[in-house]
């Protein structure tokens, strides 16, 4: 019998590396028991964040997000563990950092600060079709 590792896509958003929480969000995943296989730091071309957020094309908040995506280095990982997809979405909180539990990293690290986008730290893939895609954009 074979089993696979399941592996999510972790984004540190430029919020997050800009304040200095790159190594407090990678504690938490690690404390929680997951691996983090592969890391980077680039700062994403637009051409890789409209593919990352195709999904998102046409809403109001689609520009300012990859405009603020794009405004400075993002550490990406490649992340395995069992049930890693849930359990990472469960780890980051909410999407709105003001009213993420506490307990989560959105919760304790995050908050509104007023814009257009949602500065909320980091982005997990929300299930295995779009963590595979996902994974093959930033890892190519
Ligand atoms: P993510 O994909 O980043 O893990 O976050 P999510 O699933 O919780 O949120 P999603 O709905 O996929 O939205 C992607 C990102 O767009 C920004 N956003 N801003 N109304 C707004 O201002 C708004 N809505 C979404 C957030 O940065 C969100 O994480
Ligand atoms: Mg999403």
């Amino acid at each position: 019998m074979t089993t696979t590792v399941e592996e999510t896509l972790v984004l540190i958003k430029p919020d997050g590396v800009a304040r200095g929480l790159t190594g407090q969000i990678l504690a938490r995943i690690e404390a929680k028991g997951y691996t983090v296989a592969d890391l980077t730091m680039l700062v994403p071309s637009r051409d890789l964040l409209a593919q990352h957020y195709a999904e998102h094309e046409g809403k109001p908040f689609f520009e300012p997000l990859v405009e603020f995506m794009g405004s400075g280095p993002v550490v990406a990982a490649r992340v395995q563990g069992h049930r890693v997809i849930e359990g990472f979405r469960s780890l980051a909180g909410a999407t709105e950092p003001t009213t993420a539990a506490p307990g989560t990293i959105r919760g304790d690290l995050g908050r509104d600060w007023g814009e257009a986008v949602q500065k909320n730290l980091v982005h997990g893939s929300d299930s295995t079709e779009s963590a595979a895609r996902e994974l093959g954009l930033w890892f190519a």
